[in-house]
């Protein structure tokens, strides 16, 4: 089989796909990609390129013969493929091929060769490149794709819609998740909401406090924590008096039982917190104690689906101390690729509850679906 394997440049993985997949159509197979330097003239400040293989079908050999860092043929679409070659010739080129391949990998473990394809039945070569396309970091992606591999039948391998399934199960199998906010009637729940300033606490109290209230029938309540005596009261207030339900305020530690008391025998009673800026985020120590105070059943971080890998762990480890025990991903509506909140779901012990996809209230809210959240990521559903 000869088919035209051609090259795209872009500055990323995902310009790169994007680019492969509007010429050569969904079904395009990646045979290899590479990060390679653009030379400006006079040789100065090259800038870091992605270059990805790719054709509308593929043999086998191929994919290691271009990921080895072989010169790449003229972009104008050279046939690739070994064709025609006798037995003997076929064993010597398979030898030459494993040799390679350990030279790609130790290149890989020095950091020259930053993506490979890896060594996948082709069907699966697409669903890594779709895993890397919506941003999932590529040992993740990698892994990944080994399981969806692993978990196909070789004759489920030819049917896409066996492939796609087996990849939905494979991303949502890697997702912990929470069952929603456990209200009973008569007992009062305290539920805390913590997180980078501006990811959606105050909003998302509102979509759940509405939501248990207007739907559940339940009696709510509402703390803010002022401790930086800020407009953030004000707009928890706002809502407090459109939803019509009590709101307190604790100013120190101190308060917090007191201001959980004036809400009277709620079911439940959500806090929300609050910091001076992204810059001057609420200080860990001092919320801390607040926490120490209220006692919540359920400590809910809250952070923006879109945010990159090193702000998601970075904050996911900040917000640990004050104990969170579940996730809130926010703004799935306005985040690019959620491959990165995948790579941080499949490391941290969080499970996810809610996720939020809007800024109406209290619409746009629902409770964490794992095969849905993976539908999402893949691209396989959208949100509306
Ligand atoms: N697009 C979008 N915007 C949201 C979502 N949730 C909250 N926001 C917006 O994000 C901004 C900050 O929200 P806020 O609740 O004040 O964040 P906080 O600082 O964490 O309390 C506001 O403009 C909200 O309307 C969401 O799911 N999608
Ligand atoms: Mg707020």
């Amino acid at each position: 089989m000869t088919m035209a394997a051609k090259t795209y440049r872009a500055g990323t993985m995902r310009e790169a796909l994007a680019r492969v997949r509007k010429d050569l159509g969904g079904d395009a197979i990646i045979l290899a990609s590479r990060s390679v330097r653009r030379r400006r003239l006079f040789g100065l400040g090259g800038r870091e390129l992605i270059e990805v293989r790719a054709s509308a079908t593929m043999p086998q050999a191929a994919a290691l013969v271009e990921a080895a860092g072989a010169p790449p043929p003229p972009a104008s679409g050279a046939a690739a493929g070994p064709g025609g070659l006798s037995a003997d010739a076929q064993g010597r080129l398979g030898d030459e091929l494993s040799r390679l391949h350990e030279r790609v990998d130790a290149l890989s473990r020095m950091g020259r060769v930053d993506h490979l394809v890896p060594d996948l039945p082709a069907p699966v070569v697409a669903s890594y490149a779709r895993l890397v396309e919506a941003e999932v970091p590529e040992p993740l992606a990698r892994r990944i794709a080994a399981a969806v591999a692993d978990s196909l039948e070789p004759h489920q391998l030819h049917d896409p819609a066996e492939v796609d399934e087996a990849l939905l199960e494979a991303v949502a199998r890697s997702i912990p998740v929470a069952p929603p906010i456990r209200a009973v009637m008569g007992t009062r729940r305290v539920v805390a909401l913590v997180g980078p300033t501006g990811v959606g606490k105050t909003t998302t109290v509102a979509k759940l406090a509405a939501n248990f209230k207007l739907v559940h029938g339940l009696s709510v309540g509402l703390v803010t924590l002022d401790t930086y005596r800020i407009a953030a009261v004000e707009q928890l207030r706002t809502y407090a008096e459109i939803i019509d339900l009590p709101l307190a305020v604790a100013n120190d530690p101190g308060e917090m039982a007191r201001a959980l008391d004036e809400l009277g025998a709620v079911d439940i009673a959500f806090i929300d917190t609050a910091g001076r800026s992204p810059r001057d985020e609420v200080k860990i120590r001092e919320l801390g104690e607040f926490m120490d105070r209220a006692r919540p059943d359920e400590v809910h971080l809250v952070l923006s689906a879109g945010a990159g890998e090193k702000t998601l762990r970075a904050a996911a480890e900040r917000f640990a101390r004050v104990r969170a025990d579940r996730l809130i991903l926010t703004k799935l509506d306005e985040a690019e690729g959620l491959g990165d909140a995948l790579g941080l779901l499949g490391q941290s012990s969080l499970p996810v509850s809610y996720l939020t996809t809007g800024q109406a209230v209290p619409d746009d809210i629902e409770p964490a679906d794992r095969r849905r959240l993976a539908g999402l990521i893949l691209g396989m559903e959208a949100i509306g």
